[in-house]
């Protein structure tokens, strides 16, 4: 497993590529350009710049989270065509700074989703957290909650400028049906998986968070059926996905390492971290530990093991610990992640003992 680490770039995250040079086992940084907005070109003179950041920190560059995709190809507007050939630009750019995989998503107006970013957890530290019951009809309430609640860094698809246009948003996706989102995403795959090819890029769709449709749009990356459908859709190697066993994992009937066993050859990016499933279907992110929750995090990275995967892998979240809250982004502090590494890292190693696995 090729260990990596997110990171948001010079100015925009509190953690800096020195420190993430002191985590033992971290290879490469997953990053992005992330003022720009779905459909904006990306100059090649900025994915230089970035790039040579990260590689004279010896880091690799071969993963970037995300290139999001504009509303109108998840819609399926005729506008949609000009904006593939912006992402297609992208790729063909990404290419020549070493970039092998794009984690994407095709979720409806959001990204992730949760109702508190903050919830103390037993031990004193904080977490994001999932109540079911505070998703009502109306997003509006929602949004309001998450931008009075963060602290001086958004989650990321929650920035501001982005919500200001919800309505309008939701207004386009109207007639947008759980077939039709996948027909868009068909359509925008059977454009790009050929310049990926070419460039040697692999996509990687990230699920849905959480793995089930919420405020009425539609979300079709959620269980096994729905992933085979996808990667069945485009059969090209190029067509993948990113595992995560958050996402996932939030939907109990989700069994996780017997979809790694299944899809592994189609897997270029792992994220990989535990959450705790309460009764009533709340969630709440927690350690690596999978004593600590509801996701068998030991067992994840078995199926990963046994089937001698070479691929990115990264920590995902973590709680906020030691004064972390609000200093931070939600879930992306330095201490529970790194903490995170050195679990699979560990449990990784001692499957390796004697195998000679790398
Ligand atoms: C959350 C992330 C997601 C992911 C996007 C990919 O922490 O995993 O925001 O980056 O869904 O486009």
């Amino acid at each position: 497993m090729n260990m990596t680490w997110r990171w948001y770039g010079e100015g925009n995250d509190n953690i800096t590529l020195d420190h993430i040079r002191q985590i033992p086992g971290v290879m490469g940084i997953v990053w992005s350009l992330h003022d720009k907005v779905a459909g904006e070109v990306w100059e090649m003179e900025r994915i230089q710049e970035v790039a040579d950041q990260i590689t004279s920190k010896g880091f690799s560059t071969a993963v970037v989270e995300s290139v999001n995709v504009h509303d109108d190809i998840k819609i399926g507007l005729p506008s949609r065509d000009q904006y593939i050939d912006i992402y297609i630009d992208t790729i063909r750019k990404l290419a020549k700074v070493g970039v092998k995989v794009i984690c994407y998503n095709f979720m409806p107006v959001f990204d992730w989703t949760r109702t508190e970013l903050y919830k103390e957890l037993p031990d004193g530290s904080n977490a994001l957290f999932y109540e079911k019951a505070a998703i009502t009809d109306d997003p509006r309430q929602m949004v309001d909650r998450i931008l009075k609640g963060a602290g001086k860094f958004t989650m990321p698809g929650w920035e501001p400028e982005r919500l200001a246009r919800l309505d309008e948003l939701f207004a386009a996706y109207a007639d947008v049906t759980e077939d039709k989102l996948f027909d868009n995403l068909k359509y925008f795959l059977e454009r790009i998986i050929p310049v990926c090819e070419e460039s040697d890029i692999k996509m990687a769709i990230h699920p849905d968070d959480p793995a089930w449709p919420i405020f009425g749009l539609p979300r079709i990356v959620r269980s096994r059926e729905t992933i085979r459908r996808i990667l069945d859709a485009v059969s090209s190697p190029y067509n993948g996905l990113t595992f995560c066993t958050g996402s996932l994992g939030s939907n109990p009937e989700n069994d996780l390492p017997a979809m790694i066993r299944e899809f592994h050859d189609r897997i270029h990016f792992a994220h990989i971290r535990n959450v705790k499933v309460f009764e009533n279907g709340d969630f709440i992110e927690v350690s690596h530990r999978g004593k600590d929750g509801s996701v068998d995090v030991p067992e994840i990275v078995r199926a990963y093991h046994e089937n001698g995967y070479q691929g990115y892998v990264r920590p995902d979240h973590g709680r906020h610990l030691w004064g972390e809250e609000k200093n931070c982004r939600p879930g992306y502090g330095l201490y529970d992640r790194a903490l995170g590494v050195m679990y699979l890292l560990g449990v990784w190693d001692s499957l390796s003992q004697g195998k000679g696995v790398k």
